[in-house]
């Protein structure tokens, strides 16, 4: 027998520091006179690329990004360092990813109003994981006191909606009553600050979705049906991995963070995700002009307005397209969850919405949901 999911409650943690377009440009510009000045010689002979500045009035009119919580502003924005500094803890300490994703997940279980233990699975849904092993969702497990099973899963900027389809599986089958997905995020960690034509686009955050079967839940969001899609792409890529240290090279690139094409993706990744969505619309018989409200991967404020277009057929108001990369910027996975915990209270019974993330792989994931009595 099949069991209906429901997405129960939701939380979120964000990080006290934030850094604004005008602050991280100050630094980037910073650095970029002191590199010009460092290689003035390399430079006049055509040896070394001199570094050009970045504008705040740029980003926000190329993305909508004004600015960004970061777990770490003092070393991101110190000219020398343009990193996070994020010391190791002890073993016997919980990791700061952890921590930040157990603090999501207590209050999406305050909000759910059952005990942890309630709780039979959990799920660890991120772009980047502190470590290897052992799995964050067992270390947040184990902060959680709660039993059953744990596992980490990394989709880029789709590890959510991936997470939800994943946890409404589990339901289905019968293999958990209640999952928690928890998605920590420390994009800072994996940016380079150096790099102008991406400084500007991630910020950290942690989220959390509790899903469970339809027949224990008051209140929450019927799942109505959740879809995935991954096609390769080279555009947005992340070498980093276990294996760095065996090449001959060394670290050697600079691609062993975050690197985009950003225009192909954004041409490319437009038409795939209304596309689905659209599609997938019809499979369940709804129409899209009749969703209330559209909780959106963000990345791209320009991304969002044109799927948005396409998707209710008229240009949506700012009710409808909710749109908080603004203050958040792009946090990967947690983007469409932060959107949705933050604007969908207000909603009505038989309201309809969608959960919708796109990202690297490509990957993209659409969640439609009706808020129920
Ligand atoms: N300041 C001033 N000017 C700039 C800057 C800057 N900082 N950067 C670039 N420019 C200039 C360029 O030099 C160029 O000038 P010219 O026209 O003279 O050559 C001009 O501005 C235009 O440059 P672009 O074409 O690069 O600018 P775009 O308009 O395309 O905007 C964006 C760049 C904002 C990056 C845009 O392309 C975009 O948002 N694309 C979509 C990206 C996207 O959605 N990516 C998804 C990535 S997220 C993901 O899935 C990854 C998950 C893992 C993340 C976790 C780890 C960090």
């Amino acid at each position: 027998m099949s069991h209906q999911a429901v997405i129960a409650a939701t939380g979120l943690y964000t990080p006290p520091q934030a850094v604004s377009n005008e602050e991280l440009v100050e630094t980037f510009n910073a650095f970029a006179e002191r590199f010009n000045a460092a290689n003035a010689e390399a430079i006049a002979a055509g040896e070394v690329q001199a570094q050009t500045p970045s504008s705040a009035e740029f980003i926000v009119k190329a993305s909508g990004i004004r600015s960004r919580h970061v777990v770490d502003k003092a070393g991101i924005v110190d000219p020398e360092i343009m990193r996070p500094i994020i010391p190791e803890r002890p073993n016997e300490q919980i990791s700061v990813m952890a921590e930040m994703a157990v603090d999501a997940a207590r209050q999406a279980i305050a909000r759910w109003g059952k005990p942890a233990s309630r709780i039979d699975a959990v799920l660890c849904a991120a772009s980047n994981m502190q470590r290897a092993y052992p799995a964050m969702s067992i270390e947040v497990q184990e902060a959680l006191g709660i039993g059953g099973f744990a596992f980490d899963m990394n989709v880029a900027c789709s590890s959510a909606t991936f997470g939800i389809k994943t946890a409404a599986d589990f339901i289905a089958a019968g293999s958990a009553r209640a999952v928690l997905m928890v998605n920590p995020e420390i994009c800072s960690g994996h940016l380079n600050f150096r790099d102008r034509d991406s400084h500007f686009i991630f910020g950290d955050v942690a989220t959390a979705v509790i899903v469970e079967r339809a027949e224990d839940a008051t209140g929450g969001w019927d799942i109505l049906g959740t879809r995935l899609k991954t096609v390769f792409s080279n555009n947005i890529r992340n070498n980093f991995g276990f294996l760095n240290r065996a090449a001959p090279e060394g670290v050697g690139k600079p691609d062993k963070l975050f690197v985009q094409e950003g225009r192909k993706v954004f041409r490319e990744v437009v038409p795939m995700v209304s596309e689905m969505i659209l599609d997938h619309a019809g499979e369940l018989g709804l129409q899209p002009a009749a969703l209330k409200r559209l909780w959106l991967h963000q990345a791209n404020i320009n991304m969002n307005e044109m799927i948005g277009r396409k998707v209710l057929g008229r240009e949506p108001t700012p009710e409808e397209n909710v749109i908080i990369l603004d203050e958040y910027a792009n946090t990967s996975s947690a983007g469409s969850i932060i959107a949705f915990h933050s604007h969908s209270d207000d909603m009505a019974a038989g309201d309809l919405g969608l959960i919708c993330s796109f990202g690297a792989g490509y990957s993209a994931g659409t969640v439609f949901v009706r808020k129920r009595g």
